[in-house]
């Protein structure tokens, strides 16, 4: 990889800059052709929002429109800069090494990644892209912070550039065992990358200590050296700076969930939603993104051979099974949306009746208001991936349940079951387990559900996304003032 030469600062630049792979806005296109910029609010920006406008902050990342280069724009409050890619950009650097080498690699290899060099030389010219936007963004001895894997390049290149900034990174997703890292050709420029961050974070420990192990091989500076932990994060010497590294596990607005929960409108929806289902007795849910890790294909199998077996009733239970279409393009992607609906199609004629599917399925997003209304009306979530760095699905049903009613099986095998050790756990590759969990889910004393919905309450109204990125702060700021 080569060198990037240093930068000066901008005369007016930002002291905060929040830089992902997405700014969080859509374009919109009006019935008229007009088009328009339209803030998306996501969890990121919630956690974030306060110390973006405190800060002068500022965000970089693609708008998410093949060659769109809008000048810098405000939306709500933050300064949002571009960073324009071409629709090859997009198809080598995202779809392919982003999502077609990188994501399946970290996900335990779940499918076969795939290591093509022509999408690494993008990832590394896309990547250069982002941190030249950066060092053009920030204010001197400003705090940038670098989100996720599409941008593990970034914190070297912009401490090449700027020397001067305190650089925070953090991985959203797992952080995968050194023995598949290794398969990477490109393993040591990605670990060097990394570590160009004064605090690097992971969802959990064990993403921490798989990263502190590969910092130590393949670091490619003499003086790696690894310290022991010392409160939350230990460190990792690299020549002569250190970098942090620990686990901070995200959340969600817990409070503004619950408060939507609580909403009269959201209840009487969640009414309307159960009887427009035919009023089951028992509503099963899935909220994900339509992705091969979020094991939809299990739960689906465990339904099916639960209703086989006649353990479940085909007349009292239905599945609804929400999925936003995600990564199209990637061929992986459009194996797995076949499967799944050729097995929704099957239950459905196996035990559906006419007018009552047992399983309504969903292929678009939904907005986020309708989905409360969903997690309120369900009466068992299902959240089984295969592999998972968080899973907020699981943290948002749980703030959704104000009356302390609903339950929550949850595969082991997403972070959330590292705090949420009260939900029925599961492991998603032993089927017997995961239909045991939901039978247990459903059939479990009512004392017993409640009382261990009220220990899953406690766990994300106590820990909340503001939480999350204050621990991440406090630590960047202590690492940046030794
Ligand atoms: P994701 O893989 O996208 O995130 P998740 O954490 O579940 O997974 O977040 C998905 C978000 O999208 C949730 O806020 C959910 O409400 C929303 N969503 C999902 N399906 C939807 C639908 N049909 N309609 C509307 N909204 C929908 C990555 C990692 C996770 C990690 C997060 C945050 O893969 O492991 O938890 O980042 O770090």
């Amino acid at each position: 990889m080569m060198r990037a030469t240093e930068q000066t600062p901008p005369d007016a630049g930002a002291d905060f800059v929040v830089v992902a792979n997405r700014l969080p806005v859509d374009l919109v296109r009006e019935k008229d052709g007009h088009e328009h910029w339209k803030a998306s609010p996501g969890g990121l920006v919630t956690a974030l929002e306060s110390i973006l406008k405190a800060n002068h902050g500022a965000w970089v990342g693609w708008p998410g429109v093949a060659d769109a280069a809008p000048d810098p724009f405000d939306a709500d409050g933050i300064r949002l800069h571009s960073v324009t890619l071409s629709a090859e950009d997009v198809g080598l650097y995202y779809e392919g090494f982003s999502n077609g080498t990188l994501w399946p690699l970290f996900h335990d290899v779940v499918v076969p990644p795939e290591y093509h060099r022509e999408w690494w030389n993008a990832y590394v010219a896309i990547n250069r892209r982002f941190a030249e936007a950066t060092a053009a963004a920030a204010a001197t001895d400003a705090t940038v912070w670098v989100q996720d894997y599409q941008l593990l390049l970034v914190p070297r290149l912009l401490r090449e550039m700027r020397p001067d900034l305190t650089i925070g990174f953090f991985l959203h997703i797992p952080f995968p065992p050194v023995e598949l890292f290794m398969q990477l050709p490109w393993r040591s420029e990605i670990v060097e990358g990394m570590l160009g961050a004064d605090l690097v974070g992971f969802h959990l420990p064990g993403g921490a200590d798989n990263f502190r192990i590969l910092a130590h091989r393949l670091g490619g500076h003499p003086s790696v050296r690894l310290r022991s932990t010392r409160g939350r994060a230990s460190e990792i010497r690299v020549d002569d700076r250190r970098v942090r590294v620990g686990a901070f596990p995200i959340s969600i607005d817990s409070a503004s969930i619950d408060a939507a929960a609580r909403d009269r409108g959201t209840r009487a929806r969640a009414e309307r939603l159960r009887t427009e289902l035919g009023s089951p007795e028992i509503l099963l849910l899935g909220v994900d993104r339509l992705d091969y890790t979020k094991g939809i294909d299990v739960r689906l199998r465990a339904l099916e051979e639960l209703f086989e077996e006649g353990r479940l009733e085909t007349a009292d239970v239905t599945l609804l099974q929400l999925a936003t279409p995600s990564r199209e393009r990637v061929e992986q992607y459009q194996i797995m949306r076949s499967r799944i609906e050729e097995s929704v199609g099957r239950i459905n004629g196996s035990f559906g009746e006419i007018g009552h599917p047992v399983v309504t399925y969903i292929h678009r997003p939904v907005p986020k208001s309708e989905l409360t209304a969903f997690y309120v009306a369900a009466d068992v979530m299902l959240v089984t991936p295969v592999r998972d760095g968080m899973n907020l699905v699981a943290k948002e049903y749980v703030a959704s349940c104000t009356d302390g009613e609903g339950s929550l099986v949850l595969s082991e095998f997403a972070g959330a079951a590292a705090e949420l050790r009260q939900a029925y756990l599961c492991n998603p590759h032993d089927l017997e387990g995961v239909k045991d969990a939901i039978m247990a889910a459903v059939t479990e004393a009512e004392d017993d559900r409640r009382r261990r919905m009220r220990a899953l309450r406690r766990q994300v109204l106590g820990n909340d996304v503001h939480a999350w990125a204050r621990r991440f702060f406090e630590t960047l700021d202590a690492t940046s003032d030794e």
